[in-house]
């Protein structure tokens, strides 16, 4: 693996180093998707039916999962799996519900009582991938804080497999969060179903999940259509960016790369390091380890375009990655907690030698849906904020109006807008008539 350096590059090479790769023949894809939607927004569940029997190979009865079908995947659930799922549970709940916003009031002025209220989104849609294998960690991250928010309506989407089955971990996950409707749909049809509704898909109000390249243009079209369905975020495809100094363990490094790099062949990994010796060490690691990875194929191509960087030293290094704005952000540093504040953008942070990514996306509670493709220089995470709305109060007496209105008709009066101003200045007029 070349290994770069970061000082001898001038700008345009150290931009072209950070690049995400773009998307291929992002139009015909546009357009592909768009198709699909406008497919099953006119047709609804036949369409749904159709576009499972095309994609997933199976044909489906009833597009939901029924209490015997809850049931029996429960029964399948082994032991050690089910009591995993509960502990990660426990403690994603415990970090969600610490961190959930309270309402709170303040008086601005005498009379002049400001609130802010939240309220759980009505209907959401949380779609769960299966791509290369089924992700019941998705399906945590999504419904512990669709429930802390207290969401009335929770739709779940999962891709069926060739025997019209949906994962037994993902069915007890959602059962385990309050989650009674789950589709057995993926792709595109998933996501147009949630944001439009179909025959027996309820629409919602805004989707949520990660996906492939088409999930994640259909996710985009259905939230630039006034008619479709808020998104928790745009998305790309998953990175890690570690930083490890020379006392760092190039066997860990290697393998929380690895980690990043299986998930698919456009995921994106990166190295960087003040010490030529951990740069060299790391890519002999990586070589080692993934000789013996099943998805050993997978992992070659994400690491084709992996990169590893020799920086000039950690404060530099915390420069670039910020610059690349890292979906997941490693400090495999000796004194990691003294290099946060120098953090500007990273979805999730993992702190030292012994806190792999893979905590992270399974079970130490934080939430593993965050921001990619550089959307964490401006985007956060998903947390129970995702799944409420904020509303804003204000009640003012007359003591508040007369203390404030002045202000408000000097500012109406500049913005010309003489209506604003009459509707503070007749009330003034009321309150100086008034009696005391
Ligand atoms: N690293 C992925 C999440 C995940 N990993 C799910 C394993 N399962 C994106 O943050
Ligand atoms: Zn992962």
């Amino acid at each position: 693996m070349h290994i770069h350096d970061w000082n001898a590059l001038d700008e345009p090479a150290r931009d072209a180093l950070l690049r995400r790769p773009a998307q291929r023949d992002a139009s015909a894809l546009r357009a592909d998707v768009a198709r699909l939607i406008a497919q099953v927004r006119a047709d609804g569940d036949s369409t749904l039916r159709a576009l499972t029997r095309r994609f997933d190979g199976c044909q489906l009865g009833p597009l939901d999962v029924t209490e015997e079908e809850f049931d029996a995947a429960e029964a399948r659930v082994p032991a050690d799996l089910r009591a995993a799922i509960v502990a990660a549970k426990a403690r994603i709940e415990a970090f969600h519900r610490a961190g959930m916003a309270q309402p709170y009031v303040i008086e601005t002025a005498p009379g002049v009582r400001c609130e802010r209220v939240l309220r759980p989104i009505a209907r959401v849609g949380l779609y769960v991938p299966a791509g290369s294998a089924p992700l019941p960690s998705t399906a945590l991250m999504l419904g512990v804080p669709a429930q802390l928010a207290g969401c009335p309506q929770v739709v779940l989407c999962s891709p069926p497999r060739a025997d019209g089955s949906v994962d037994p971990a993902v069915l007890a996950v959602a059962r385990l969060c309050g989650v009674r409707r789950v589709f057995k749909l993926g792709g595109v049809q998933a996501i147009a179903a949630m944001a439009y509704g179909s025959d027996t898909v309820p629409r919602c109000d805004k989707l949520f999940g990660p996906g492939n390249a088409w999930v994640t243009e259909a996710k985009q079209q259905v939230s630039t259509d006034p008619d479709g369905a808020a998104i928790d975020m745009p998305a790309g495809p998953s990175e890690v960016l570690v930083i490890a100094d020379a006392g760092a363990d190039p066997e860990f490094v290697a393998a929380d790369l690895l980690s990043q790099a299986e998930h698919g062949p456009d995921s994106q990994v990166l190295l960087l390091s003040d010490s030529d010796a951990m740069l060299a060490s790391v890519a002999r690691e990586i070589a080692s380890q993934a000789q013996t990875l099943p998805r050993r194929e997978i992992v070659d191509a994400a690491l084709a375009h992996a990169r590893l960087v020799r920086v000039r030293d950690i404060a530099q290094a915390l420069d670039v990655s910020n610059r690349y704005a890292p979906e997941h952000l490693i400090l495999a540093l000796r004194e990691p907690r003294a290099w946060i504040d120098a953090i500007e953008s990273a979805g999730s942070v993992f702190l030292g030698d012994y806190a792999p990514e893979a905590l992270g996306d399974y079970c130490s509670g934080t939430n593993h849906v965050l921001p990619t493709y550089g959307f964490a220089r401006a985007w956060s995470g998903v947390s129970v904020a995702s799944f409420q709305k904020s509303i804003t109060l204000q009640q003012v007496d007359a003591e508040g109006l007369r203390g404030i209105g002045g202000d408000a008709a000097t500012l109406a009066r500049v913005e010309q807008l003489h209506a604003h101003e009459r509707a503070v200045t007749r009330r003034l007029v009321r309150i100086a008539e008034t009696p005391a």
